[in-house]
C-alpha cells in the first residue's frame, strides 16, 4: 500500500514571507507585505517591517510569490 506523503521544507531561519515572526504566514503577513511592496528594483517603502522573502533588495511579485508558497494560515486554526 502506498503511503501519501508531503514535503516539508525546514528553515534555520525566519519563515519567508512571515514578516510578524509568529512562525505562520497568514493575512496579517499579507497586510505587513503589502506596506513594502514597492515594485522591481525599488527599495521597500517606508515602514517596512518585513524581511525580504527572496533577499535580492525588493519587495515585488517574486517575494509575493514566496509568501503565497508559504502561506500556513493561522497558526492557532492549525
Ligand atoms: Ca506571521
Ligand atoms: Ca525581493
Amino acid at each position: 500500500m502506498l503511503m501519501p506523503f508531503v514535503t516539508v521544507p525546514i528553515y534555520s531561519g525566519p519563515l519567508p514571507g512571515d514578516c510578524d515572526g509568529d512562525g505562520d504566514v497568514d493575512l496579517d503577513d499579507v497586510t505587513s507585505f503589502t506596506a513594502c511592496f514597492a515594485g522591481p528594483a525599488l527599495p521597500p517603502l517606508g515602514g517596512c517591517v518585513c524581511t525580504e522573502p527572496d533577499q535580492d533588495g525588493d519587495f515585488d511579485m517574486a517575494d509575493f510569490a514566496l509568501l503565497q508558497a508559504h502561506f500556513t494560515g493561522p497558526r492557532d486554526a492549525r
